[in-house]
């Protein structure tokens, strides 16, 4: 049988609430993210390396830097009929923003009449992983279901944050019952503490799509929610399957990362996350090159490490430091730095994520802090020892102690 044909669709409206104040002025797929990606760089890395590059991106809440990041990066050559377009909310279906996820692909119907795909692969903006789409389109188009939908098991404290499935215990591909994010739950016969979670990643009949999302924008008591409306549709219709995220075999893949996928919808979840890149052993190993995280930054000189004399030593140990960094005299340990910051001589950083254009002037002290772009540090100003005082200064502070310095600002002494 032929390959079907596919078209992606990435969804990168979200707005991304809960990582205020890194989504204070990007939309949330665009966040900087382990030194020179951005979170689209995941959805859509996954999608090229699974070879499928017809691809479009549904923008909407302050789209600016996601769309030059996709424009610059991600535009392909149009000759081979390949592309990865970003489709900003048109207003062709009245004058409004998209409601939802649902509406957001009603309202760009015009592209899937326009392409006739087979298969419509529909897939967030918003998580880190390695994903080969393929197999999951396999297993959809074996199984003869309308929808599939990728599936990982999570902690069931976590069940709240996300939609859970219920299978068929006779059948358990097949989908019985799908909550989205239920306050209370019950976890897996073979693991009470586990819930069943979408990873918000679809596969649908491009047909069955076009028909749900049509009959969805009618139905004036919906949300045109993806999980919340139309994923439930199809299991009434009883044509939804799972598709287990276990199953999923990405080339070069290690036993500790095969199966990492991590929804940063959260602060302390973007900082576990980037946290992850650099152990040791990593348990997300950017260093996969069988299967390689694409992204901009071209033209940036490599990082330079200088001495600062009086025997201090421009050093950076469980870090990684980006193209474009100078680290002149300072300590860097456990910490993430972007592109272009500069570290200057007996500052001290630690377990920190630094992002683009960041300076930590002479003498600074940085802890577990997240430090958005062109954010200064003036000399001997000392920020993330002291939550009550981080806090005082009008800094968010996480559940789990993360100081959080918002984009352009200057933390004094
Ligand atoms: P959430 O991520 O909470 O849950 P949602 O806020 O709809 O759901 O975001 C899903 C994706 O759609 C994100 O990539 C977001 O950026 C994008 N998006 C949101 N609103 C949009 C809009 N109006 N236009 C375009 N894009 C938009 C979802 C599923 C759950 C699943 C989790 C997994 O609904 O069932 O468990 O993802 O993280």
């Amino acid at each position: 049988m032929a390959a079907p044909r596919v078209l992606a669709i990435v969804l990168a409206g979200g707005e991304g609430k809960r990582l205020m104040p890194l989504t204070a002025d990007r939309a949330k797929p665009a966040v900087p993210f382990g030194g020179i990606y951005r979170l689209i760089d995941f959805a859509l890395s996954n999608l090229v390396n699974s070879h499928y590059l017809q691809i479009v991106v549904l923008t909407q809440y302050k789209s600016h830097s996601l769309d030059r990041h996709i424009s610059k990066t991600w535009r392909m050559s149009h000759l081979l009929g390949n592309f990865v377009a970003p489709v900003p909310a048109q207003q062709r279906v009245g004058k409004h923003w998209y409601l939802g996820s649902a509406d957001a692909i009603y309202q760009c119907l015009n592209i899937i009449h326009e392409e006739k795909p087979d298969i419509v692969v529909v897939v967030g903006a918003d998580h880190v992983y390695r994903m080969d789409f393929s197999q999951m389109v396999d297993a959809h188009v074996e199984s003869g279901a309308e929808l599939t939908v990728a599936g990982i098991r999570q902690p069931i404290g976590l069940a709240d944050q996300f939609g859970v499935i219920d299978t068929d215990p006779t059948d358990p591909t097949k989908i019985r019952a799908f909550l989205e994010k239920p306050t209370d739950t019950v976890g897996l016969a073979d693991s009470p503490g586990e819930v069943l979670a979408s990873m918000g990643n679809y596969v649908f009949t491009a047909e069955a799509l076009v028909e749900a999302v049509t009959r969805d924008a009618d139905d004036t008591s919906s949300r045109h929610d993806m999980g919340g409306d139309i994923v439930p549709a199809f299991v009434a219709r009883g044509t939804a399957s799972v598709y287990d995220f276990i199953r999923n075999d990405v080339p070069g893949s290690t036993d500790r990362d095969r199966d990492y996928w991590r929804d940063v919808g959260t602060l302390d979840a973007y900082y576990d996350a980037n946290m992850d890149l650099i152990a040791t052993r990593p348990v997300f190993n950017l260093y996969n090159s069988d299967w390689p995280l694409y992204t901009g930054y071209v033209g940036l000189p490599p990082a330079k490490f200088v001495h600062a004399g009086a025997g201090r030593l421009g050093h950076a140990v469980d870090s990684i430091v980006s193209p474009g960094v100078i680290v002149s005299g300072a300590q860097v340990s456990g910490s993430i730095v972007s592109p272009g910051s500069r570290l200057h001589s007996w500052s001290m950083i630690a377990d920190s994520v630094i992002l683009d254009g960041v300076t930590v002037g002479r003498y600074a002290q940085v802890n577990r802090c997240i430090i958005d772009k062109n954010v200064v540090i003036e000399e001997n100003a000392r920020v993330g020892f002291d939550a009550e005082a981080d806090r005082a200064r009008g800094y968010t502070v996480t559940e789990s102690g993360i100081t959080v310095i918002p984009k352009g600002s200057r933390v004094t002494r």
